[in-house]
């Protein structure tokens, strides 16, 4: 009889054939995936839920907090803090490092997550996702610091994303390339139905929010000006543009058909270094994206090389189609 390849399945026999498979890792990405259940329960009840909206308060990057922000943070805290696997947590949503309450047996790793990437689209049923990633703790306290979560992105041991979308999705990276899973609702799991996804080093399709064009530096300037010349610019051929506002959905579209998805380094708010950030948003794609053959770059550095000086810290992010990659980058490097 054939049976389907749940995730649990999947991510067990990846692990056992590994010299480091580590049962503890393989029992906390569980926990991960139940999470994921439970969050696309929630957000596709859609106004049914009575949680759409925003609240009064806002999260440490100064965004107003959507009911949901708070839910799904809930949803992933309550789900993993009591499976002994973790040393301690940090979200978009919550300021500081969360502790593992003393009541609970800790772990060996921390778990790094933006809940509800995209939440400003929850209310108009845009796709909307969850992004998290997994490093090990190397500290010795019951308590990790914020410092012990600052790790380049290279430390990862695993990332991935839920994509809620018209199905929900699970797309996973242990370092040993890219698979992607969607959720059976009528058994309750996730089965694997993307095997070894591979971004085309090729593309005709950028995606930038182009009202920020005013603020963007040059290299980037040049790139997008050249893609909406087409044909009849440097370019040669017509360039296709997306703007979901959602990073997992673009970096979704990326992996299924290729594509470069850029936020840059604009001075629009000459403070921060980017909009998206380096912990919870960068890395983790920046994990998946590399794994799955595409590159991913500040513009002038490799993502995943990039030392974290703060747990909320801010990047700017150009990944996809390698080859379309590199063009951006050259143009940074003055070529
Ligand atoms: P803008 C969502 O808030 C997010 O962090 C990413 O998911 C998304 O790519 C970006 O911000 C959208 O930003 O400025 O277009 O709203």
């Amino acid at each position: 009889m054939q049976i389907a390849t749940t995730i649990t399945q999947f991510l067990a026999d990846e692990q056992s054939g590994q010299p480091h498979g580590n049962p503890d890792l393989l029992a906390l990405l569980g926990q991960v995936v139940t999470a994921c259940k439970i969050i696309s329960n929630e957000v596709n009840k859609g106004a049914l839920s009575g949680v759409m909206g925003s609240l009064e308060s806002e999260n440490i990057q100064g965004e107003t907090q959507k009911k949901l922000d708070v839910i799904t943070n809930d949803i992933f805290i309550c789900t993993t803090e009591r499976g002994g696997r973790l040393a301690g947590m940090a979200s978009e949503e919550m300021d500081d490092v969360y502790q593992i309450p003393d009541h609970y047996s800790r772990g060996q790793y921390l778990l790094v997550f933006d809940p509800l990437d995209g939440s400003s689209n929850v209310d108009v049923n845009i796709s909307v996702g969850t992004i998290f990633s997994v490093l090990r703790y190397e500290g010795s306290s019951a308590h990790p610091s914020a410092a012990d979560f600052l790790q380049p992105g290279t430390q990862q041991v695993a990332a991935g994303y839920a994509l809620y979308g018209s199905s929900t999705m699970l797309v996973i990276t242990t370092g040993r390339g890219v698979n992607g899973f969607t959720l059976d609702t009528n058994i309750g799991e996730f089965v694997l139905t993307h095997a070894d996804m591979a971004i085309p080093t090729d593309t005709k399709e950028f995606a930038i929010n182009a009202s920020n064009q005013r603020f963007w530096e040059e290299p980037v300037l040049r790139y997008v000006t050249e893609c909406v010349a087409g044909k009849t610019g440097p370019r040669g051929r017509d360039f296709n543009m997306r703007w979901v506002a959602s990073m997992v959905a673009e970096v979704h579209r990326i992996l299924i058909r290729g594509g470069i998805f850029m936020y840059p380094k604009d001075n629009k708010d000459p403070t921060k270094a980017g909009k998206l950030r380096l912990m919870y948003e960068a890395n983790p794609m920046s994990f998946i994206v590399e794994q799955a053959g595409g590159l991913s770059s500040t513009g002038r550095q490799r993502i995943l090389d990039v030392q974290p000086e703060g747990l909320h810290q801010r990047v700017p992010v150009i990944l996809g189609s390698k080859n379309e990659v590199e063009v951006v980058l050259s143009y940074h490097a003055g070529q």
